[in-house]
């Protein structure tokens, strides 16, 4: 199309470092972003890695974190110059990430950003994100991500629109020279198609004979689309709901669904008194949490429960093509696929790489062990959706969360779990760690290790199985004979030093001992994961940040 006709402006600029996405897309500090023309930069990176894109409709929306609303308008605009002919914004600029990543689906976009630092804090202090989703509404595979930061090292101009703000508040459409602005509601689309898949019916019936949840939004993104489906559609009451009201700074809390920072939830869910059922999400609606009175359900577990379950769902009763879960995930979605004859894949953090599996009908299920669990409804893992599995699963069973999940550890065994995640550690320090295990990969099988041997040690690699392509360095793996794992990774959506992550695991099929406390049944693997690595020495840190 004639960008003339809009009034296209090509703006000058040179390329700036540190434009390279992570695990799930770029995050910075709100106020690296804010310095134009950063955020200017990375999204003329994204524009010019697109072929294709003329005339055709590009989704945008964000989590409503701080600077949402004026990266909106920026972004709009740059769409527009571009040449795409339709841009589609949630109303104020917001969208849940599975909602972004269902309106791409069912209005066939071209693609999509979303703009998210998920659990990350905001407000002016804190981080903001941004992220392309391709046409199947899923995150852009790493060949993408890759030509996008080949593009922020070359970038010299940028397109935008010398138009004043594009109204966001209404719902509607407003044209732009030959292309349009289409303000939509982000709820709807999201809440159909999520009755969709599941008996509403029955989750009514459930809320209507006294059983009682708690939701907390986190003063997140998901806020408005939970008082829509579990309060308007299923009819819980209206005192169900806990931080509701989406805030720019989530009220100053860390939106991050985990028993550390959803402590409230937890407490709320503890005592005889207790509603039957507490749930969060994160601050891009994609995470969740699970509780029972008095019971947390660990992501893992969770994953390999809905798998087990996924019969009692409307939309998965006809069986599970296959699932599958991120490396560093307990090998518990593995026993339930292996039970149900299907296949399980094992694929390198982050939910991009779900997206060929999911595509090709490979998997129908698939989760992280960071509270993250999805289907082939979206492609993006989805918060809301795992509360309302859930919700089915205790419908349809008619038990309690916890007797459903021990339930399940007697029948498959219990895959103890735990992460530790280091924050904020001296990013030399931790690059220096994670070398120092590399060199001693070679040497540790066969060796005794926490009361058992090492059967094997790799820095794994992933051959995606539908386009080939190889994903390498995706984290320090070592299996001992007796099924227990200890993986070392670094994360890729930190902003402030490096956060290592140590993922613990271990194998109990002794019901008897399914009571012992976590930290202290992993005890070995504790120590072992500290001698391999070194942590304490090496980081200056003698006990993690968070445990979860
Ligand atoms: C973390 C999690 C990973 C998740 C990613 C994005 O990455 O470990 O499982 O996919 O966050 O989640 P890392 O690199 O910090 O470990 V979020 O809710 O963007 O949406
Ligand atoms: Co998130």
């Amino acid at each position: 199309m004639d960008t003339q006709a809009l009034n296209a402006a090509i703006r000058p600029t040179q390329p700036i470092a540190g434009q390279r996405p992570g695990t799930s897309g770029l995050r910075k500090k709100v106020t690296v972003f804010q310095q134009p023309p950063y955020l200017q930069n990375f999204v003329q990176s994204i524009f010019d890695a697109l072929d294709g894109k003329s005339g055709q409709t590009l989704v945008v929306g964000g989590d409503g974190r701080f600077f949402n609303d004026q990266a909106i308008q920026i972004i709009v605009r740059m769409a527009l110059a571009n040449g795409f002919g339709r841009v589609l914004v949630g109303r104020h600029g917001i969208l849940s990430t599975p909602a972004a990543s269902c309106v791409i689906r069912g209005r066939r976009a071209f693609g999509g950003i979303i703009l998210s630092a998920s659990h990350n804090p905001g407000g002016p202090e804190g981080d903001f994100g941004i992220k392309y989703n391709a046409g199947n509404g899923g995150p852009a595979p790493e060949k993408l991500t890759d030509a996008i930061y080949a593009h922020t090292l070359s970038i010299q101009r940028y397109l935008t629109l010398e138009t004043p703000e594009v109204d966001l508040s209404t719902l509607g459409t407003t044209a732009f020279g030959p292309a349009t602005v289409e303000v939509i509601d982000p709820v709807a689309e999201y809440a159909d198609l999520m009755a969709s898949l599941f008996d509403f019916a029955a989750l009514r019936r459930l809320l209507a004979s006294g059983f009682r949840l708690r939701f907390d939004a986190m003063h997140a993104v998901t806020g408005p689309y939970a008082q829509e489906l579990l309060v308007r559609r299923l009819g819980a009451p209206a005192d169900s709901m806990a931080g509701g009201t989406p805030l720019p700074d989530f009220g100053g809390g860390h939106p991050d669904p985990n028993p550390t920072y959803a402590a409230d939830l937890v407490q709320a869910l503890s005592g005889a008194g207790a509603p039957d059922f507490g749930a969060a999400s994160d601050g891009d609606g994609d995470r969740n949490m699970i509780l029972g009175r008095d019971f947390i359900v660990t992501p893992s577990d969770s994953l390999a429960v809905l798998a087990a379950n996924a019969h009692l769902v409307p939309a998965y009763a006809g069986g599970l093509a296959g699932v599958a879960r991120s490396m560093p995930t307990s090998m518990a979605v593995d026993r339930v696929a292996q039970a149900l004859g299907i296949p399980c894949f094992e694929t390198p953090t982050g939910w991009k790489y779900f997206g060929n599996l999911l595509d090709s009908g490979q998997i129908t299920l698939c989760g992280e062990e960071s509270a993250g669990t999805g289907s082939n409804h979206v492609r993006e893992k989805d918060g809301l959706w795992a509360v309302l599995f859930w919700l089915s699963v205790v419908a349809a069973r008619n038990q309690s969360v916890e007797a459903i999940v021990r339930d399940h550890w007697r029948r498959f065994g219990r895959n103890v779990y735990s992460r530790h995640d280091y924050e904020g550690v001296d990013s030399a320090a931790a690059a220096g760690l994670m070398t120092h295990l590399r060199s001693r990969l070679a040497s540790l099988p066969g060796q005794a290790l926490a009361g058992s041997t090492v059967a094997a040690a790799d820095d794994f690699a992933y051959t995606d199985p539908v386009d080939g392509s190889v994903s390498t360095g995706q984290g320090i793996r070592v299996v001992l004979a007796d099924g227990s794992r200890l993986v070392f990774r670094l994360s890729g959506t930190g902003t402030e030093g490096a956060t290592l992550r140590v993922y613990l695991e271990r194998f109990e099929p002794d019901a008897a001992r399914h009571g012992v406390p976590t930290q202290e049944a992993l005890a070995p693997l504790i120590d072992a994961a500290e001698s391999l690595a070194g942590i304490a020495q090496r980081t200056g840190r003698s006990s993690p940040t968070v445990v979860t």
